[in-house]
């Protein structure tokens, strides 16, 4: 069957009758998300949704993104908000592919990227408790299908090393604690067995693996998503 599903073509997928099999890639900043989401570009029977940064860079002609990292305590809720929504519409869009990937999702921008703000005393008790309230209408009124979590655990220097070096603007003052601390809620994250993504199968790939080694690293994966379809 993989290699049937692999070697599916335009016409035969228009076809597919179930809902896709969806696959959610998380892990910190520059934990080389995109890199594996690349990978899978070459499918045809795989639609793979880039994160929509491009969108948080330009909401009405504002760059979010810039203004959170500049200030995130007067940006932080703007920001949140936003993501929320460019996911929520990820994640309902139909696509005529059996296999769909998305890098990230409406689940890590709450218990990742919100709750690090919370921590760091960035959003006051309404703000959150307003995204927390959309986020919960979201998730208990809307179908939300996840099949498959791949985590890129990859270890907070690297990480660090990976951001020096691609450089994007917005997230030039990005320091070692605040990669370390995002790293730990990943980790806390995926591992609790009390949030609304504790049933959800995970597996947890090697994002230390240096960059021309990962597409041979990658590829081991793609048998095993999809004996996970058939
Ligand atoms: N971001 C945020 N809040 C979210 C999601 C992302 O503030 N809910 C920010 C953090 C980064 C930028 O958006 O500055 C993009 O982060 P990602 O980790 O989502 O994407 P990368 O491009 O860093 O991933 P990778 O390098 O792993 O491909």
């Amino acid at each position: 069957l993989s290699k049937m599903a692999f070697a599916m073509t335009n016409r035969q997928y228009y076809l597919y009758p179930k809902k896709p099999f969806t696959i959610l890639v998380e892990g910190n900043i520059g934990s080389g998300k995109s890199l594996f989401l690349n990978h899978f570009k070459r499918y045809p029977s795989m639609k793979v949704f880039d994160e929509p940064i491009h969108a948080w860079r330009d909401c009405g002609g504002h760059n979010l993104l810039d203004l959170m990292y500049k200030d995130p305590e007067k940006w932080g809720f703007s920001l949140q908000s936003y993501i929320q929504l460019t996911m929520l519409e990820q994640h309902v869009k139909p696509i005529k592919e059996p296999i769909k990937f998305m890098e990230r999702s409406i689940f890590s921008a709450r218990h990742c990227f919100v709750e690090k703000l919370m921590k760091d005393g960035m959003l006051t008790q309404e703000s959150a408790a307003v995204l927390d309230e959309w986020y919960k209408w979201i998730i208990n009124n809307v179908d939300i299908p996840v099949d498959l979590v791949v985590y890129m655990r990859t270890s907070p220097e690297i990480v660090m090393q990976r951001i020096k070096e691609r450089n994007r603007q917005e997230e030039k003052n990005i320091t070692y604690d605040f990669i370390k601390d995002l790293h730990e809620i990943h980790d806390t994250w995926l591992c609790d067995t009390k949030t609304d993504t504790k049933k959800l199968p995970l597996v947890i790939l090697d994002g230390n693996v240096d960059k021309n080694n990962m597409e041979q690293e990658f590829r081991k994966y793609d048998s095993y998503i999809m004996d996970c379809i058939s």
